[in-house]
């Protein structure tokens, strides 16, 4: 009568093993899909492909105020981001780093999943080129603004939304539709000379321009209305090792369910 409560323990023992090391092993990988949608009015402003980086929080592209340097320049002015990507690899080498989607139009959407470590990179980084501009873009000044996940790898922000007001100006190309990427000519920009800054409104200067994608372009945007959105969903993703673990567990209890058998034989039966 005393073994038994005895038992269950070593098998509960070993269930609730497994399972930790399961989750240990499983919990600093995860698929995060991302989905970015152009929330602008039809006919506003489209966006480059949108620069990402899950980090450590350590790569800073740019700050309010301060002089765009050449990763930031890479996103504002042509939108191909390959001075901020070199940038950020060379911060943080183990950064996830990516590319989602082409130009996003006014209404659409795109999406990509990434293989994430959570413990490692918990912080998302983004950047785009707003279009039609001549350095405009969306992204975040602190490289820790969005910790997506928690030390327990739980994903604590849903989404990012960002409101006209939320637009960058990097101060790098002075205004000119003529030399605007989307409506003008890239090969006539000239160096502005100034600082980052919030600005939309100056978008509204392009209006009526035809743009490169053939839409007539009118910025219809007011400071509080919503221009972009980015949203994350998880899906955990088993390392090979966690396999293993879950088969050693099984086998544990296996083997403790086993003896459970043998030590409820009649002690006639054991003995013969
Ligand atoms: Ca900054
Ligand atoms: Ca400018």
């Amino acid at each position: 009568m005393i073994q038994r409560p005895f038992l269950y323990s070593r098998t509960g023992a070993a269930i609730a093993a497994m399972f930790a090391l399961c989750a240990s092993a499983q919990a600093a990988v995860v698929d995060v899909t991302v989905t970015v949608q152009n929330l602008a009015p039809a006919n506003s402003v489209s966006f480059a492909p949108l620069h990402v980086g899950f980090n450590n929080g350590s790569f800073d592209a740019f700050n309010l105020g301060g002089v765009a340097t050449a990763p930031i320049i890479s996103v504002a002015e042509g939108g191909a981001g390959g001075a901020w990507q070199a940038a950020f690899a060379a911060a943080d080498p183990t950064a996830t780093r990516g590319t989602i989607g082409g130009l996003l139009l006014p209404g659409a959407s795109s999406s990509l999943t990434f293989s994430v470590d959570t413990a490692l990179n918990p912080f998302f980084t983004f950047g785009s080129m707003v279009v039609p501009s001549n350095d405009f873009f969306i992204g975040n000044d602190s490289p820790t603004e969005y910790r997506l996940f928690d030390a327990a790898g739980n994903l604590n922000i849903a989404a990012i939304g960002i409101k006209a007001s939320e637009i960058w100006d990097a101060g790098s190309e002075v205004f000119d539709p003529a030399a605007a990427a989307f409506v003008g000519n890239n090969d006539l920009r000239r160096d502005q000379n100034s600082v980052v800054a919030f600005n939309f409104a100056e978008l509204a200067a392009f209006n009526g321009l035809t743009t490169g994608a053939g839409y007539t372009f009118n910025s219809a945007l007011t400071a509080d209305s919503d221009v972009y959105r980015i949203t994350f969903g998880v899906s955990p993703v088993p390392e090979p090792g966690s396999y293993a673990l879950m088969a050693a567990g099984l086998m544990a209890v296996g083997f403790v369910a086993r003896r459970r058998r043998s030590d409820r034989q009649p002690a006639g039966m054991a003995a013969a």
